[in-house]
């Protein structure tokens, strides 16, 4: 095996070189059988379009643990007997899995970078050595970073939420880690940086003044947004919404929530969304919902690419699979034209009983493939189906005449009351929601 996919001391994946693309008559699982990078769908190849990511967290900082018992997994990164030992056998890991996979981009928390610590001056310290061996990495790899964030929800002082804190020095600490985050992701050429409240919002309302921690979370983004521009961050900031898990309601529910709080702080010019499609099914929407709400409002910035579980309510992260799923939401991101900066990060994790390392790639593999046939499957859809002319002429009373007037704002409500006198009872409409259901299956079989 060539070493050209690992420039540590020793492969982690042996026996695996680049996945290869072979195409849906293939029945090796260890290939794609849909994305095929450099294959151009309309003006852009699949890799332009759907700009992958892998997260750090779920795939190598993450032995399987859950409520109920340990990690299942001992993947051979987790060996070294140090936390830094570890930290710098997992980048090796990771830069391996990435180009083996032929993943563009990657995203990651400070801490799953580097190895936490109390003390401030150690902390940033362990981070701006494991940046520096990431970022020569990133060179020997062409591997880029989508996005980095900071981990402000697993530590215990975050308990009671991180910007909103109702304890002062807890919001300050905060700071530490979201300047440091946003240093290594200056320093690593990110194209994004994500805020994710985990514990932003409250277990209870009895002991909560949430006008006041709203208020504190839009005084601590703003200056995040401004340290971000001061050292030469000039690439997208995100908010990714959820609305409950691990708090009982978290401040960034939804997309709407979240569209209203940026604009309520001044934050939209800056700040877009990160929508999670099993954050967006927990919010009681589809994923395809909250995309579409912040691709309206123009704020669609990137995506985390999962799924959820139908008989769950909680945030199971598995790999997207449901081609349903991957057209509805490459969809949204077609008629807005592209994602990009923003891209398209597998926030998922293989199952506890997913134990091999090889089941990392499996994972991936899935995942991807979904999501190419989504955009073949979508860009169809829009370019060669009925569909969009459908929708407008569904529409059509509105493109002259008083319907446009009313549009335009030149009518009054006494204006139409007139027009509705004159011209009697509306002649009823079918909605023909079957038959977009029917071309979408059409066009996904064929
Ligand atoms: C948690 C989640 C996070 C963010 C980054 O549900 O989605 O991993 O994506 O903090
Ligand atoms: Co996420």
């Amino acid at each position: 095996m060539s070493n050209d996919f690992f420039i540590g001391t020793r492969e982690y994946f042996p026996g695996l070189g680049r996945i290869p693309f072979e195409g849906i008559g293939s029945d090796n699982p260890l290939a794609f059988k849909h994305y095929d990078a450099g294959k151009r769908i309309g003006e852009k190849t699949m890799a332009e379009h759907l700009r992958f990511a892998v997260c750090y967290w779920h795939s190598f900082c993450n032995a399987g643990h859950d409520p109920f018992g340990p990690g299942t997994r001992a993947y051979p990164w987790d060996a070294p007997a140090t936390a830094m030992g570890r930290a710098e056998a997992r980048v090796d890991a990771a830069f391996e899995f990435f180009s083996k996979l032929g993943v563009p981009y990657y995203c990651f928390h400070d801490i799953d970078l580097a190895p936490d610590a109390s003390d401030v001056g150690e902390y940033e310290r362990n981070l701006r050595h494991m940046v520096a061996l990431a970022k020569e990495r990133q060179q020997a790899t062409g591997v880029k970073l989508l996005w980095g964030t900071a981990n402000l929800f697993s530590h215990p002082r975050y308990m009671n939420g991180a910007s909103t804190n109702p304890d002062f020095a807890v919001v300050a600490r905060a700071a530490v880690q979201v300047k440091a985050a946003l240093e290594a992701t200056v320093e690593l050429g990110g194209e994004n940086y994500v805020f994710w409240g985990g514990r932003e919002g409250y277990a209870s309302l009895h002991n909560t003044d949430m006008k006041r921690e709203l208020a504190h979370m839009g005084r601590f983004l703003t200056m995040a947004r401004d340290y971000g521009r001061s050292i030469g961050f000039d690439g997208v900031f995100l908010i990714e919404p959820k609305p409950m898990e691990p708090m009982k309601h978290q401040y960034d529910f939804d997309s709407a929530t979240v569209v209203g709080f940026l604009r309520e702080h001044g934050l939209d010019q800056d700040f877009k969304l990160n929508i999670e499609a099993n954050h967006a099914t927990l919010s009681g929407h589809t994923f395809e919902h909250d995309l579409q709400v912040a691709s309206d409002a123009g704020l669609l910035g990137s995506i985390d690419a999962n799924r959820g579980n139908p008989q769950n309510g909680w945030d199971t992260d598995q790999f997207p699979v449901d081609l349903y799923d991957t057209v509805a939401a490459m969809l949204v991101v077609l008629r807005q034209g592209g994602l990009q900066p923003g891209g398209l990060n597998f926030d998922a994790k293989v199952r506890r009983e997913s134990t091999d390392p090889q089941d990392l790639f499996l994972a991936h593999i899935g995942g991807m493939d979904a999501f190419a046939r989504g955009l073949e499957v979508a860009h169809a859809l829009l370019t060669a189906s009925p569909m969009e002319g459908w929708r407008q002429r569904r529409y059509a009373s509105f493109d002259q005449g008083a319907g446009r007037d009313f549009e335009d704002g030149r009518s009054t409500l006494a204006d139409l009351r007139d027009l509705a006198a004159q011209a009697g009872e509306p002649k009823q409409r079918s909605g023909r929601q079957e038959v977009y259901e029917n071309l979408f299956n059409q066009y996904l079989l064929r």
